[in-house]
């Protein structure tokens, strides 16, 4: 590893460490604002879904955007545990025996596998409200504009038009596999809004003009794209024990992707192109977007 991915590293541990204790308070035993009180075995299950391990990349990736603008420390922080706990509660949620069927995730038996599947229900159920509820709760550190602006695009992002409803289109990629435009459009959906969300947050809490917030979330989207890539590329050159989780599923099921289209060769020539692309619009930052250009250089070459 040479000095600019291990300090990339480094650094990347040391979010996920600031984003993992604001996560461990919001999921504290004891009630907040107007909550009656949080039944044991809903708590514990997510935490359990929660508090293990991922790479904590969106909350990483609304930090260092923010940071471009020097915003608010306390309010990105925030922004990017609600957006965590939204993949959490789709991971947990995606593993579900009607969804993928999966027992392992992030190295540690899934939710259902730990609990039981109408208890990984609630707690995915659980963990979208509460998102929701740390962005609009009253002690953020954020004026109302850019409250109702990081709500909305947070809904956006997860529902109907984008995760949920990509997660859609793949449950009908598995009877009908789509052609490459339908590919494309379900992942940028299904994996993409999150990511794209992620770089947009951040630039709204940092009160960026419309321009800035515009090439943020064009960035996100490209970087978006390229995670999608790699992880389809990790699934067919990964074992289980690197990622955490089952590989080989997406064939094993003929679920149409672009490396199952083009091939590794091309899979690999593409995520170049997409990094230098999504390089390109952090131009007018200058040197303040280097955590990021780094970020989109680890997504494209990360191996779990
Ligand atoms: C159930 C509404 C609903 C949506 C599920 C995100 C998703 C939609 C399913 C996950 C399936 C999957 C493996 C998608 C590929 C990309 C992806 C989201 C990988 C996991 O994200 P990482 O690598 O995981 O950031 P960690 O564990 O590091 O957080």
């Amino acid at each position: 590893m040479n000095d600019v991915s291990k300090n990339f590293s480094e650094l990347l541990s040391l979010r996920a460490a600031e984003i993992e204790a604001v996560l461990e308070r919001l999921l504290s035993p004891s009630p907040a604002g107007e909550e009656i009180i949080r039944p044991p075995k809903l708590l514990a299950a997510m935490r359990h879904g929660v508090l293990n391990g991922g790479k904590r990349i969106r909350p990483f990736l609304v930090i260092e955007a923010a940071r471009i603008f020097d915003a608010d420390r306390e309010a990105a922080l925030a922004t990017g545990a609600a957006l965590e706990l939204i993949h959490c509660y789709s991971l947990i949620h995606d593993d579900l025996p009607a969804m993928d069927d999966d027992e392992l995730r992030r190295g540690k038996p899934t939710v259902h596998v730990a609990f039981d599947e109408a208890t990984a229900i609630l707690a995915g159920d659980s963990l979208l409200t509460l998102a929701f509820d740390v962005l609009a709760r009253p002690q953020n550190g954020l004026d109302d504009t850019r409250k109702a602006a990081l709500v909305f695009g947070l809904a956006q992002a997860a529902g109907i038009g984008g995760m949920a409803g990509g997660q859609g289109l793949d449950l009908d990629a598995e009877i009908s596999a789509p052609d490459e435009a339908g590919i494309i459009r379900l992942q940028s959906m299904k994996t993409g809004a999150l990511l794209r969300y992620a770089c947009e947050a951040g630039a709204i809490v940092g009160n960026a003009v419309e321009e800035e917030r515009d090439r943020l979330k064009r960035f996100g989207e490209m970087i978006g794209l390229a995670f999608q890539l790699a992880d389809d590329l990790l699934d067919v050159t990964s074992d289980a024990s690197q990622m955490g989780k089952a590989t080989g599923k997406d064939a094993a099921r003929g679920k149409g992707t672009l490396v199952g289209l083009h091939g590794v060769e091309w899979a690999r020539n593409r995520l170049d192109g997409l990094v230098g692309e999504a390089c390109v619009l952090l131009e007018p930052f200058g040197n303040r977007a280097d955590t990021l250009r780094q970020t989109a250089c680890f997504i494209a070459s990360r191996e779990s």
